[in-house]
């Protein structure tokens, strides 16, 4: 008889989400990426690991959590308030600039996020094929062109700027921003289909090398 494969000695998908912030007592980011952490998505473990809403703490945990998990593909995740849809951010920009205090009060204006880094960077997910994913399941999604210049942004360019610098250069990421949750704000989206649209995402980055060539307008 074969004997089942140990999960630990699958390659791994680091999944992370934020604690909540500003007035807010839940984040969706993170109880829909903790909801697929263990989980077995082609062949790939995936982990959810929390950052802190913070300029300052955030950096240090995702660069322990890449170097401790050496995942084969990134997606970080964060709230959208107002958004309607899952928004898959296709750039992260060398801008900190925060309209309200981070959970360590804390409120950069027009910083960089790394002195000496490029303006920005492209996310290495197929967007396109993600949203197609998405929207063929009955779950809203769009491709965005800001992930807005407080902290997500900030872990946005961090993982761009430290997978572009890694020696294997083979790891995929970027950044997915996620809608309220019923009773936090409007527009908003079940947790449910947060959790289903996450795990349709994570199996279409992990299965697509090469992005659907889709015009924005077909897909909106
Ligand atoms: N959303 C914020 C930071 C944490 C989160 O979940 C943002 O969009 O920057």
């Amino acid at each position: 008889m074969p004997q089942p494969v140990p999960t630990s000695s699958l390659p791994t998908v680091l999944l992370t989400g934020f604690d909540a912030f500003g007035g807010d007592s839940v984040n969706p980011s993170w109880l829909a990426a903790k909801a697929l952490h263990d989980d077995v998505v082609h062949g790939h473990r995936c982990v959810a690991a929390q950052l802190p809403t913070t300029f300052a703490g955030s950096e240090g945990v995702l660069l322990k959590l890449l170097r401790t998990h050496k995942p084969s593909l990134v997606i970080c995740l964060g709230l959208a308030g107002g958004r309607p849809a899952f928004s898959l951010e296709r750039i992260a920009i060398n801008v900190d600039d925060a309209r309200i205090a981070d959970n360590a009060g804390a409120q950069p204006v027009d910083a960089p996020v790394a002195m000496r880094g490029p303006a920005a960077y492209f996310s290495s997910l197929p967007i396109k094929s993600m949203q197609q994913s998405l929207m063929t399941a009955g779950i809203a999604a769009e491709v965005s062109q800001t992930a807005g210049t407080f902290v997500c942004n900030h872990v946005f360019y961090l993982l761009m700027h430290t997978l572009k610098r890694q020696r294997n250069r083979s790891t995929r990421g970027g950044f997915v921003h996620l809608p309220y949750l019923p009773g936090q704000g409007l527009p908003c989206m079940p947790l449910q289909d947060m959790v289903r649209g996450l795990r349709l995402a994570v199996a279409c980055a992990l299965v697509t090398k090469q992005d659907a060539v889709i015009g924005a307008g077909a897909l909106n």
